[in-house]
């Protein structure tokens, strides 16, 4: 394997920042082909779909690993320009496809993710790169919300369950719960967007991120995360905490192990997935 590139523009800011935005990430095609992936999806759901809103609210709704079987899915994570940012982020010439995850809240629903880092959600050695896009436009008040420099104070907060419904992470944490962000704005300084759909927000793994409560619910709201991790990257079992998928796919990894493989493809920008 050659030696990992210089860091890019970007790479830079996401170090320094925990967060970079990258407009016009997809195009105008692949939103529409995103859309049809997730009716797609729900018609057969998943293992790990999950309703994330309450039984007496409008629906928002999650499903995860679909790139194994939805053929949308799959390409846009080899064949857009995801895996080249990805790689570009990563700071290496390829990157570990994590995970692809999509999030949808039908007209009218207002429920916001609340506050998290994802990195004590995910058995891996070393912080990650999520790439969130929305596949709609939004405001500010509702897209991904972010404590810029929150990567880098040292701090990794318990995870924190994100469904009314359905239980997604394994159990107990020991780690400090998730602070109240929005109470205390001079410590955590929120910053967020007005996008467009196709802009990418990426995040590093430890940095604070939530979604908002919309003001307007008039439209659908869809994104998809897809998350990455350096090549060198390695399994580490951090136990109950772990998101509950973590139990349930067939990854065969054990603490030490290297995470690239079948189940977590080493995707190279421009060739087919090693
Ligand atoms: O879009 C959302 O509602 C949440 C996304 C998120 O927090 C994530 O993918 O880590």
């Amino acid at each position: 394997m050659p030696a990992d590139p210089m860091p890019s523009e970007r790479r830079a800011e996401l170090e320094a920042r925990g967060v970079v935005v990258v407009p016009h990430l997809l195009d105008e095609q692949w939103c529409r082909r995103l859309h049809a992936a997730i009716d797609r999806c729900r018609t057969s759901p998943s293992q790990f779909y999950g309703v994330l809103s309450g039984p007496d609210e409008l629906r928002v709704d999650s499903d995860l690993f679909r790139w194994f079987d939805d053929p949308d899915l799959a390409e846009v994570t080899r064949s857009s320009e995801l895996p080249g940012l990805a790689a570009e982020l990563v700071g290496s010439h390829s990157a570990v496809l994590i995970e692809d995850q999509w999030f949808a809240s039908e007209p009218g629903a207002v429920s916001a993710s609340p506050w998290h880092q994802d990195h004590p959600y995910y058995n891996l050695d070393r912080p990650f790169v999520t790439i969130w896009v929305t596949l709609d436009d939004v405001d500010a008040d509702a897209a991904l919300r972010v404590v810029a420099g929150s990567h880098a104070a040292g701090v990794t907060y318990a995870p924190i369950e994100f469904s009314a419904t359905s239980a997604t992470i394994g159990g107990q944490s020991d780690l400090e719960p998730v602070p109240d962000v929005d109470a205390d704005p001079e410590r955590f300084p929120v910053t967020t967007w007005d996008l467009r759909a196709g802009d990418a927000v990426a995040i590093d793994s430890r940095t604070l991120h939530a979604t908002g409560v919309r003001e307007s619910a008039d439209r659908d709201f869809r994104r998809i995360s897809t998350r990455w991790a350096h090549p060198n990257t390695r399994y580490l079992d951090l136990g109950e905490q772990a998101a509950v998928f973590w139990k349930r796919l067939p990854h065969g990894l054990a603490t030490g192990d290297p995470v690239a493989g079948e189940v977590f493809p080493l995707i190279t920008p421009g060739q087919a997935p090693a």
